[in-house]
């Protein structure tokens, strides 16, 4: 179970690959192990079953799921895990990801999928909410998500000078 990574990120196709660049930096600046792998959910139905299975068993904690068009896959991992299941919604496509989104969010009652937004913003965002879910249980990590987060708050800060 101990060699295991933390995050398990499993995307439908190669072409998801570079929209996910952002999920594996947040993943990094967090200091959080992650794997990823490209299994798609409707073209390789067996293989995606057999890597849940086993990576659960490795002690993977949160799964990352990414697809585009009909986005099965986070849905179908939620199928196959008890473990935490982000959805992120690949763009591209006649409909710009907006397909992806509602395949992934609309989920029956019963097996969860935490959508984030489509594309680059909801790959980072995937990352973020896979640390916030991690630091439950990491006061290490619970600390790095704070200052991140304070971080961000004084990178947002602008100065004004009403008087201009
Ligand atoms: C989905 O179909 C993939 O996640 C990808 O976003 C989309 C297109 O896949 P390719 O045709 O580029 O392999 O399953």
């Amino acid at each position: 179970m101990s060699d295991a990574p933390a995050v398990a990120v499993i995307c439908g196709s190669r072409s998801d690959l570079p929209t996910l660049e952002g999920c594996f930096d947040v993943l990094d600046s967090y200091g959080i192990s992650w794997e990823a792998s490209v299994i798609s959910a409707h073209r390789q139905p067996d293989a995606l079953h057999a890597y849940v299975g086993e990576a659960e068993q490795r002690g993977v904690r949160v799964f990352i799921g990414a697809a585009g068009l009909a986005a099965h896959l986070p849905g179908v991992l939620a199928s196959m895990t008890a473990l935490p299941v982000i959805g992120v919604p690949m763009d591209g496509g006649a409909l710009g990801g907006a397909d992806a989104l509602y395949s992934i969010v609309q989920m029956p009652p019963g097996v969860p999928v935490a959508g984030v937004a489509i594309g680059s913003a909801g790959a980072k965002n995937a990352a973020h909410l896979a640390a916030r879910i991690l630091a439950l249980t990491d006061e290490d990590l619970a600390r790095k998500v704070a200052a991140f987060r304070e971080e961000q708050a004084a990178g947002a800060e602008v100065a004004i000078d009403p008087r201009a």
